[in-house]
């Protein structure tokens, strides 16, 4: 299904009044101030996040998965949700394949799909964490880091297929999360599973197209729980910098120990010119896949003003691959989605609003208090009217969450496509 713009107009019709007098009450406040909204408008658009494709079913749990019905059951079908979530948002502009769950049977027609809906492969996922069927080899001690030569020969190529398979369709990197580690102590050789891993590494990288990238993505613990071979930011880095310039490392905000200080982490790749792609999430305790921003929207504005910082301040760093990596239970995980891609949208805008130049000189003059009032005031403001003036600049709903009720998509979904249609993917 689709949605039409002018379904979008009638639903936005009933908030107009409201939306313009809060916009222009807030624009007159900010242009007050010196600020430019014009250019805060028009960031605000131009940021677009990739939504991973096992993202649009209803996600599981080791003790259950329930569904939510009218699931995509192919990737015509999952490209088709973006294009929903997009219409309605306007932010949601590409999709992250993870192989083998998203091979394309007919590409042209796949891309022309996507066309159509103003989407774009963002990058694209490998998956050695799980074994395909009939597979010769077996990844349940590792892959790319694994003591068999075979097994790592195998981890190898898949990569380099899924590389293949990217180009075809326009994607220009490749992410690699490795599961591989050990649950328990003298299981793994630390040094040798970190040396096969890089060899490993370096085998795809050999093989990136020039304007390829590789992001290397981190993660503490899960489903290893003694020790993952690249457990953090600073093995990542490493790993990065054997393959070469084209090789970045990927965070993503559920992979950290409880309290780390995540923007500092991506102030200092950033610095270095070595951040390339970015998942948002939100979690209390781990990787819990929780929708961005729903328990530390503080937090999550002090890793965007890094963030904006460094996209200003840092030419050495590429443009990044933004991408949702959530995925639960309990919610339509199209609504869920929408609500992340607005806490993302927040957040950067709240961050578009610090006044870096009086941030420098009180950080300059020691004024602690200062400092922090200059933040506050940026993350305190309502930022909402902003976002939606964005989206109703580029024909997007007032009101996503609203606008996808009203219109009754799930109802439709499920229409057309029954109740027990399940996503591939875990
Ligand atoms: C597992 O934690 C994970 O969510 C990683 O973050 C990857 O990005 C994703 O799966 C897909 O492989
Ligand atoms: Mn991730």
């Amino acid at each position: 299904m689709k949605i039409d713009k002018n379904q979008i107009q009638d639903c936005n019709q009933k908030r107009i009044d409201e939306h313009s007098n809060n916009f222009d009450f807030l624009s007159n406040a900010l242009s007050r101030k010196g600020y430019d909204v014009e250019t805060i408008l028009k960031k605000i658009s131009d940021f677009q996040v990739a939504i991973p494709s096992w993202a649009l079913g209803a996600g599981g749990t080791r003790f259950g998965r329930f569904s939510f019905y009218g699931e995509p059951s192919n990737l015509e079908q999952k490209i088709e949700d973006v294009g929903l979530i997009h219409s309605l948002t306007k932010t949601a502009g590409a999709i992250s394949l993870h192989i083998p769950w998203d091979v394309p049977k007919d590409y042209s027609a796949i891309k022309q799909l996507a066309n159509a809906l103003e989407i774009k492969f963002d990058a694209v996922n490998s998956n050695t964490f799980q074994d395909k069927q009939n597979a010769k080899e077996s990844y349940k001690y590792g892959s790319l880091s694994n003591t068999s030569k075979a097994v790592r020969d195998q981890a190898i190529s898949h990569n380099q297929e899924v590389i293949k398979i990217g180009e075809k369709l326009g994607s220009k990197s490749l992410t690699v999360w490795l599961a591989d580690g050990s649950c328990f102590p003298g299981q793994n050789n630390f040094q040798t599973a970190l040396q096969n891993t890089e060899r490993s590494l370096k085998e795809i990288y050999a093989t990136l197209p020039e304007d390829w990238r590789m992001l290397i993505e981190y993660k503490p613990y899960e489903p290893n729980f003694y020790s993952t071979v690249i457990q953090d930011w600073g093995t990542s880095l490493m790993l990065a910098n054997a393959c070469g310039k084209r090789a970045y490392t990927l965070v993503d905000l559920g992979h950290h120990l409880p309290n780390s200080n995540i923007e500092q982490i991506v102030s200092t790749l950033m610095l270095k010119g070595k951040l390339g792609g970015f998942h948002f999430n939100d979690s209390k305790y781990g990787d819990d896949d929780l929708t961005v921003g729903s328990i530390k929207p503080y937090a999550l504005f002090l890793i965007f003003n890094e963030l904006v910082y460094g996209i200003e301040n840092n030419p050495q760093n590429p443009a990044l691959a933004w991408m949702i990596d959530a995925s639960h239970n309990v919610k339509d995980p199209l609504e869920d989605l929408i609500q992340s891609l607005e806490a993302i949208q927040e957040a950067y805008a709240k961050a578009l609003l610090v006044d870096q130049e009086a941030l420098k000189i009180a950080q300059q003059e020691n004024d602690v208090v200062k400092c922090q009032e200059i933040l506050q005031n940026a993350y305190r403001t309502d930022v909402r009217p902003l976002l939606e003036k964005a989206r109703l600049n580029s024909d997007g709903a007032l009101s996503p969450i609203n606008a996808y009720r009203s219109l009754n998509i799930r109802q439709q979904l499920i229409q057309e496509r029954g109740k027990n249609t399940v996503a591939t993917g875990l």
